[in-house]
């Protein structure tokens, strides 16, 4: 059967990959982003909301190649003239990113929801998927860790670089966060759920945490589908595998099947990998590693390809 509505869960950067690949073959509307918030806060009193600028400024064509995050050949004078008043700025935010984060700041203190900015803020850049936030509320992701206590998520990941040892993560906020009309709509149109490969604990966890959506998983009537964020041992960026071993896991895709277990019909894991076994999944090995452009839309078309032919 041939898929025409695609919804996925994301992350940052990797998964903002994936949603860059499917938005190339599947027709103009046919994907819808439900993005992790969990790593929005409030900076210089701007609330800057990295994961879904990640992947808005991926399908926008406008994200920084090297980083993957931020908007391409950005400055930072902006950096410079907070230095010159003593200010020692570590979380690096680039004069046209600036930009998004003053409408969007406007936009909240005027009582406009996220969803809503978002949806102005993608058409102008003439993004033609949906990309909604995960909720509307503030929630915040929380790292407790052995050497700080617990570090609001920037802190954790920018300041510190991810290298304190991670004790327990929490989501603040979680439990008065509401799912909104439309994440409620985009499950209900969609033919298939995607779990992208971004961390199952910083990225999609906070995703979950919103009250609701795991309900919307498990009340599905189409298929859905995990991808691996470890290869052969390793994340392919960021913390996952550490934050993996940090807590106890297995730092296997096995594991991470096994942390969606119940939600998914379906797990992709990188075929240098062994097959994972677990019970109510079907399983495939497909070279998960996103090199370039051409990789996204050859996974991208190799997912829809499997989750079409066993619809
Ligand atoms: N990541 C960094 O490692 N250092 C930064 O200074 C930084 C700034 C930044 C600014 C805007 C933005 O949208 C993302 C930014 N990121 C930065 C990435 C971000 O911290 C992480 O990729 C995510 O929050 C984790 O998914």
């Amino acid at each position: 059967m041939a898929i025409a509505r695609v919804l996925l869960l994301v992350g940052g950067v990797g998964g903002a990959k994936l949603a860059h690949g499917l938005a190339q073959i599947l027709p103009p509307g046919a994907l819808t982003a439900v993005v992790n918030t969990g790593d929005d806060f409030w900076h210089y009193g701007l609330r800057v909301c990295p994961d879904m600028d990640t992947v808005m400024y991926t399908l926008g064509g406008i994200v920084d190649p090297i980083n993957g995050w931020g908007v391409r050949d950005d400055t930072t004078h902006t950096l410079d003239a907070l230095r010159r008043y003593g200010e020692q700025p570590w979380f690096r935010l680039g004069d046209q990113d600036i930009a998004t984060h003053l409408l969007r700041t406007q936009a909240i203190r005027r009582g406009e929801s996220l969803t809503s900015i978002t949806r102005r803020l993608s058409g102008a850049l003439s993004i033609q998927q949906t990309i909604l936030p995960m909720t509307d509320a503030e929630v915040a992701t929380i790292v407790d860790t052995e050497e700080y206590g617990e570090l609001a998520f920037q802190e954790y990941f920018v300041r510190h670089r991810w290298q304190p040892r991670v004790k327990a993560i929490r989501f603040a906020g979680a439990e008065s966060a509401f799912v909104t009309a439309a994440v409620a709509d985009a499950f209900k149109a969609a033919d298939v759920i995607v779990i992208a490969p971004s961390n199952p604990w910083l990225s999609i966890a906070p995703i979950l945490s919103v009250p609701g959506m795991r309900d919307l998983l498990l009340d599905r009537r189409v298929p859905s589908a995990a991808l691996t964020p470890i290869i052969r041992g390793a994340a392919v960026k960021g913390p996952t595998a550490k934050i993996m071993g940090e807590l106890g896991y297995e730092i296997t895709p096995l594991a991470v099947a096994q942390f969606y277990h119940g939600l998914i019909d379906c797990f992709i894991y990188d075929s240098g990998d062994p097959p994972p076994q677990i019970s109510d999944v079907r399983t495939v090995g497909m070279d998960a590693l996103m090199r370039s452009e051409p990789d996204r839309v050859r996974l991208a078309g190799e997912i829809l390809d499997w989750i079409g032919a066993i619809l």
